[in-house]
């Protein structure tokens, strides 16, 4: 695995239903999220915060929220990402909604055609986060940004990347849904997107649905982990604006992790919907940079 991290902040709530993710990048650093990684003898360089437009807090147009302000913050984090990526360097996204997955992913996918690689996304979520603007209910583009990346979405945030559609359906790995809107839940059908939900991992295990969720992945794979905390049990992880019951425990999550780790293709990190306007004492924060630490192999160790 590369062990060249770069630490991309990107404060904002633009997209999502509720404010205060945009501290999120903020709680993660508190929480010592580059001390704990250079533990595990990783070169991290925090690059700082980008910057864009505020949160106007307005209702949807069209079916989109902030749609300019989303395709804003997106530009910006597609260049930063695809900059770390170019420079051979691990980009981890410190969220920030999940609108962001936009920018970032579309920088992954550009990055994996210039270097001829295949791209496998790991969504690790309590949502498909596959709505359009028809579908949607809310109108928050946190709801959209798998939809968008895979050619589903206004044309500003399609194109973010250079090709449309950036990825295909089949290159994603989703886990841990437990909460997909009615119009939603069919498109996820029809577009056959491969969903390891709550239903599968309580009957199959963990285990089970990693093994498969990384069948066939090669040297030539860049594995992209796009990580939305809500993805774990609210017992656990408070912090976040959309909790879903009935999530991963600690443990299933930190297998979830290890599994991830045990390829040793992780190219890329996303950690989305932190917010710790609803966390306590910033626990959320602190499991969420126990569970980055298993990504990078904490208990390899202990397994050799
Ligand atoms: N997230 N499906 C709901 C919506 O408004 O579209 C919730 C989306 C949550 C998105 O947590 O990243
Ligand atoms: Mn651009
Ligand atoms: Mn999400
Ligand atoms: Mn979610």
């Amino acid at each position: 695995m590369n062990t060249k991290i770069s630490l991309i902040g990107a404060p904002t709530d633009i997209g999502a239903g509720s404010r205060g993710a945009s501290m999120g990048p903020e709680a993660l650093r508190v929480a010592n999220i580059a001390s704990v990684l250079q533990g595990h003898g990783l070169e991290v360089l925090d690059k700082g915060n980008l910057s864009g437009p505020s949160n106007p807090w307005l209702p949807p147009v069209n079916g989109y929220r902030h749609l300019a302000e989303v395709t804003a913050w997106n530009h910006s984090l597609h260049d930063a990402v695809y900059t770390e990526l170019q420079g051979g360097r691990l980009p981890i996204v410190l969220g920030g909604d999940h609108c962001l997955g936009i920018g970032s992913i579309s920088a992954v996918a550009r990055h994996c055609r210039d270097v001829g690689k295949k791209l496998r996304v790991l969504w690790l979520d309590a949502h498909a986060d596959f709505n359009t603007n028809t579908l949607t209910p809310s109108g928050n583009i946190h709801g959209m940004p798998v939809a968008c990346l895979c050619g589903f979405g206004p044309q500003e945030l399609i194109e973010i990347g250079g090709q449309v559609p950036a990825i295909s359906p089949k290159w994603v790995r989703q886990i841990g849904i437990r909460s997909v809107d009615e119009g939603e839940k069919r498109f996820v059908h029809e577009q056959d997107l491969e969903v390891f939900d709550m239903r599968y991992i309580d009957e199959m295990g963990m285990r089970a649905a990693m093994e498969l969720a990384l069948a066939l992945i090669d040297s030539n794979t860049h594995l992209h982990v796009s990580f939305d905390v809500d993805f774990l049990d609210p017992d656990i992880a408070p912090g976040v604006g959309t909790t879903v019951r009935g999530g991963p425990t600690y443990r299933e999550a930190q297998l979830c992790m290890e599994m991830i780790a045990d390829t040793g293709r992780m190219g890329s990190l996303d950690v989305f919907e932190l917010n710790p306007a609803l966390d306590e004492r910033n626990r959320t924060a602190e499991v969420a940079v126990d569970l980055i630490e298993s990504l990078f192999g904490k208990s390899t160790l202990m397994r050799k």
